[in-house]
């Protein structure tokens, strides 16, 4: 039995779930609503000391981290491998996933309060959402997460997170002029893993860093017609968000766009 906790629109469970359609593995939704703080409720972080999601238990085990739940589904689960044969092709993938841990994941988290939910958080009672604030376990991401709501695009972390994303779309467009993937001849884990913060970016409206760069839009178009991509990610959105999303985006684009420049 597979179990797997989760939000719908959060960028780590898309690339669980993307990972668990690849490999056919049916499991139990339990889904945590982070914006009314549900990861820092008594029985999850039982489960996640970390307050975050996701979390999947499978065969009795408790599992947490995006990145080596994913490693843990290719080794318990090794049919559809997602993991290259070859040495240098595994420690290429694990390169991309390492960096999407160290930089990417935190960057797209400043973008994504800073424009997304930041009006949603801002109509909670002060109490409820300085309460949300303050169960963030780790420091610097607490302190991220109240600037980038007290100031939006203009907190001080925002224009180096946007630079972390613009870095990570060049490398990408330079890594897929030697092939269609990004570690092997099929998609994999380090695709898998890309794959929810290009989307973010997409659906903050923030494309045009998408369609300026022709390879990774055409990677881009590859992963999102696959029957995975409807299961694993499209079919948990909900249109209101992703409206929301994509109208606080263009609302955002002008701002944006100069710091892009400056
Ligand atoms: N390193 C963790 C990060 C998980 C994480 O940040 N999850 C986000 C959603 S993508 C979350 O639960 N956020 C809740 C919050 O920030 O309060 C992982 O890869 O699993």
């Amino acid at each position: 039995m597979t179990e797997l906790y989760h939000a719908g629109f959060s960028t780590c469970s898309q690339k669980v779930r993307l990972v668990l359609a690849q490999k056919g593995i049916h499991f139990e939704s339990h889904e945590i609503d982070l914006i009314a703080g549900e990861q820092h409720g008594e029985p999850y972080v039982k489960l996640n000391p970390n307050h975050v999601v996701p979390t999947l238990i499978d065969r009795g085990a408790v599992l947490i981290e995006s990145t080596l739940i994913n490693e843990y589904l290719e080794d318990a689960y090794p049919e559809n491998p997602m993991l290259s044969a070859d040495p240098a092709e595994r420690h290429a993938t694990r390169l991309w996933t390492k960096r999407l841990d160290q930089t990417v994941h935190p960057a797209t988290g400043v973008i994504t309060f800073a424009i997304g939910p930041r009006a949603m958080l801002l109509e909670q009672p002060a109490e409820v959402r300085e309460a949300n604030i303050q169960a963030i376990p780790d420091p610097v991401r607490r302190a991220a997460r109240r600037s980038v709501i007290d100031h939006g695009v203009q907190a001080p972390e925002f224009a180096g997170a946007l630079h972390v994303m613009v870095k990570l779309l060049d490398d990408m467009e330079d890594a897929l002029g030697s092939g269609d993937w990004l570690s092997g001849p099929a998609f994999g884990l380090a695709d898998a893993a890309l794959l929810p913060y290009v989307l973010r970016l997409d659906q903050m409206a923030m494309t045009p860093l998408i369609e300026s760069r022709p390879r990774l839009c055409g990677w881009y178009e590859r992963v999102t017609v696959l029957e995975i991509y409807r299961i694993a990610v499209e079919d948990w959105f909900l249109e209101p968000i992703v409206e929301m999303f994509r109208a606080r985006g263009e609302a955002a684009w002008g701002e944006v766009e100069s710091l892009l420049h400056a």
